[in-house]
């Protein structure tokens, strides 16, 4: 944690009382497990409803809804690769849904956004990978963006955690 603008903790994303939480959709937009059931269950009926509305999403780009029963004003719904060995261009995707979901952030007025892990869950990407991946394109935004003042890394696990301080110290 070099930067004051990027924080990274352990916890729950949908206890985050930011302008913005991220879920780790897929591209139907309709929930699933993992982070994604965990946010529709916390928001309410009324999110997959908005989803219902927004016709799916494409690999490595985002949609914003509002949130609902969350203490968050907003949900960005992006989609992660599937890794597949990472011969795919699985890391260029996953870069894009980190710079897609601060674009939107940013054209919306979200000054606090709090990130999953993206597509280290089902979806198998390696989480050293993904990780320098996620505190890269973060602080490169972050950097340049006047909007948008910080940004959480919430992980779900210690061994997350773990991985996350370890790429933040190497200065990934
Ligand atoms: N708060 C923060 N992180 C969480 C939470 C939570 N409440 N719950 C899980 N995680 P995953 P993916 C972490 O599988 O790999 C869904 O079914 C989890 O430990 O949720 O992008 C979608 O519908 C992991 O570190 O997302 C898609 O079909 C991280 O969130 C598919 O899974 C991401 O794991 C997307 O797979």
């Amino acid at each position: 944690m070099r930067s004051e603008r990027i924080e990274i903790v352990q916890g729950d994303i949908t206890q985050m009382a930011v302008d913005a939480i991220v879920n780790a959709a897929n591209s139907t937009l309709l929930g699933g497990g993992g982070v994604d059931g965990a946010i529709h269950r916390a928001a309410g009926p009324e999110l997959l409803e908005e989803c219902r509305g927004l016709g799916g999403c494409p690999t490595g780009q985002a949609r914003i809804t509002q949130g609902y029963r969350l203490a968050a004003c907003h949900v960005i719904h992006t989609v992660g690769p599937v890794w597949r060995g990472g011969g795919r261009g699985e890391e260029q995707l996953l870069a894009d849904c980190y710079r897609n979901c601060l674009r939107l952030a940013e054209q919306n007025g979200v000054k606090t956004i709090a990130f999953p892990s993206i597509s280290t869950g089902a979806y198998r990407f390696p989480i050293e990978r993904a990780c320098r991946i996620a505190l890269r394109e973060v602080r490169a935004f972050l950097a340049a963006s006047k909007v948008v003042e910080k940004a959480y890394f919430i992980c779900f696990s210690a061994a997350d955690l773990l991985a996350y301080q370890n790429a933040a110290a190497e200065g990934a």
